[in-house]
């Protein structure tokens, strides 16, 4: 017997499935849905999955043994040499901690390392938190943006009233897959508005404001993955508003903090203003990126509760969600992010060398935009120097995607997004001819 409540799961999962097969369909580095021989196999039913439309890519990629060949998929920082970055400031916290012989590796707790999650609460509502001050917030570890998101997900199925999440449209892929399989209904909101190429702001405030009270509304807390649209601080302010009179769950996803601006307080403006007004919310971080820690899987969740009793039972469920999940998280990765956010040295270099990368980014795109230029590319490309974060959201279509990968051996998402971490000045005029023959030979 399955219940009704898992077979609304299931529902909601495989309606999910048949849409994602149809939008990846036609992705040139999906492979074929359809099972060969299955030999005398139980399995023998099983029907081969689409390649994930981000993973997918680098899958793709690997297999090209052309010497040109780009990625420019996966959101993945590279440095001018196209190779990938331990950041300097890593390799010393990490030295501390081998050489500290009192370190053992037994399991952590439930929620992960205690002074992680205090740091982490702090790097992302401000040292000065009155939430922190009144311990309103609980934070717990977790595999980093997206078991965070996964975690948060879970809960909320389980513990909120409220079923269902509004996404922005468009979102990072994953987002309807982790929301869909905690259990929750997923609905999209209008974010971006491809003619301005800008945030659409008055289509977002009419989908909100028409969503039922208590939603809960995704939004992404800097550097909007993948169109690199933020809203500015006034439209902030008035999605705010919106959010607090309506009564919906604000829940940030919060993967870039630092690599928009450069600086980790100015990115962390949009949640701290949903803070700052007292209300509830949900964060999940990541410090995939900012920290260059991908493969450590280091993350969190910081539920902000209206009050210290209310944080200290959530917390006590959350035990509950993770404990049959994968039991406790991971201790390296979390050890490396303490010894860096506890020491004002190790703090001020990371600051630095976090910069760095940003601005490294920031000079991609003016080189492509100037690329572009100097070849008389045909439209306007200053979305690429006005866009924000690791991505620029070019307006390609599928075909010119495809085109390019055939024929130049680029790699990226088939919504015609390039992560311009990828970029470096060599490749950058590779790229641009690529774009312009994309433009002035596929419709
Ligand atoms: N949120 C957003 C908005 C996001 O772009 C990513 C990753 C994540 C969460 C999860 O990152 P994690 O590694 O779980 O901390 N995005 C890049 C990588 C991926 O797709 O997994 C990307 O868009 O390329």
């Amino acid at each position: 017997m399955i219940s009704e409540a898992a077979d609304r799961r299931l529902n909601t999962i495989s309606r999910h499935l048949i849409v994602t097969n149809e939008d990846e369909g036609s992705n040139g580095v999906i492979s074929s849905s359809i099972t060969s021989s299955g030999g005398d196999s139980v399995f023998a039913n099983v029907v081969r999955a689409p390649e994930d439309p981000i993973l997918g890519v680098t899958v793709a990629y690997n297999k090209d043994p052309s010497p040109v060949k780009l990625n420019l998929g996966v959101g993945a920082y590279r440095t001018e040499e196209g190779k990938p970055l331990v950041l300097n400031v890593v390799r010393k916290a990490e030295m501390l901690l081998v050489n500290d012989r009192s370190r053992v590796k037994e399991y952590l707790p439930i929620v992960g390392l205690a002074d992680f999650n205090k740091l982490s609460a702090q790097l992302i509502l401000g040292a000065d938190s009155p939430a922190i001050r009144d311990n309103r917030v609980t934070t717990v570890q977790c595999l980093s943006g997206t078991g965070s998101l996964r975690v948060g997900g879970e809960f909320l199925a389980k513990h909120y009233y409220q079923r269902t999440i509004y996404i922005p449209n468009p979102t990072w892929g994953n987002h309807t897959k982790i929301f869909a399989l905690a259990g929750l209904s997923v609905k999209t909101y209008r974010y971006y508005d491809p003619v301005t190429r800008g945030l659409n702001i008055q289509g977002l405030l009419e989908d909100l404001g028409s969503a039922p009270s208590g939603s809960i509304v995704l939004l992404h807390a800097c550097a909007h993955n993948p169109t690199g649209v933020d809203p500015t601080v006034e439209q902030w302010e008035q999605i705010r508003r919106l959010i607090r009179s309506k009564k919906l769950l604000p829940f940030f996803d919060s993967a870039y903090q630092g690599f928009a601006s450069g600086s980790l307080d100015g990115d962390a403006q949009s949640v701290r203003m949903f803070v700052g007004d007292g209300g509830e919310c949900f964060i999940a971080q990541s410090y995939a990126k900012n920290m260059g820690l991908y493969g450590e899987r280091v993350g969190a969740l910081s539920i902000v509760c209206g009050s210290a009793d209310v944080a200290s039972r959530v917390e006590s469920q959350l035990k509950l969600v993770i404990r049959p999940m994968y039991s406790n998280p991971p201790i390296h990765g979390p050890s490396i992010v303490a010894t860096i956010l506890k020491d004002r040295n190790l703090y001020n270099e990371w600051t630095l060398e976090l910069k760095a990368m940003a601005d490294r980014i920031i000079t991609m795109r003016k080189q492509l935009f100037d690329a572009l230029r100097a070849r008389g590319t045909p439209g306007d490309w200053s979305h690429i120097i006005k866009q924000i974060g690791m991505f620029t959201f070019t307006g390609l279509n599928t075909k010119q995607v495809n085109f390019m990968t055939k024929e130049y051996h680029i790699y990226m998402t088939s919504d015609g997004r390039i992560s311009m971490a990828g970029l470096s000045s060599r490749t950058v005029p590779h790229l641009a001819d690529a774009i312009h023959a994309a433009v002035t030979t596929v419709v």
